[in-house]
């Protein structure tokens, strides 16, 4: 078993909400959701940070992105607007090493960040 609580996820070894999947991406609700809609669009493939990310990474990153534009429509956010967040390291306030796009909705989100 791996010791990635995304991958356990992923591999449906721990429950979670989810509301998408497709070949390369699962997206399931946060367990601690900071807005009335916080889903999490995590890459199949393990990658621990942002970092780890190369040249020939950028079809799966453009497609992170559509994958959660498609969810934010699924959701009825595309009218009054949606965030979208990628947490980094420490100072970024990434706790979970496993690359995940948060997708938050159904609030006014207040900027800038805390
Ligand atoms: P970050 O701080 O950017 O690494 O965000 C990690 C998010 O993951 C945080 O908002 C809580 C969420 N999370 C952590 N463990 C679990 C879990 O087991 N299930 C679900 N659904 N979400 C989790």
């Amino acid at each position: 078993m791996s010791d990635c609580v995304f991958c356990q996820i992923g591999s449906r070894e721990l429950p979670a909400m989810v509301v998408y999947e497709d070949r390369e991406f699962l997206a399931f609700r946060d367990i601690n959701p900071q807005a009335p809609v916080h889903i999490l669009v995590v890459p199949k493939r393990h990658c621990n940070s942002i970092l780890d990310f190369q040249d020939g990474d950028d079809g799966l990153l453009g497609r992170m992105v559509l994958a959660a534009q498609r969810i934010a429509r699924q959701e009825h956010l595309a009218r009054r607007g949606f965030r979208l967040v990628l947490n980094s390291g420490s100072d970024g306030g990434q706790a979970v090493g496993h690359v995940h796009l948060h997708l938050l909705g159904g609030r006014t989100l207040k900027w800038p960040p805390g």
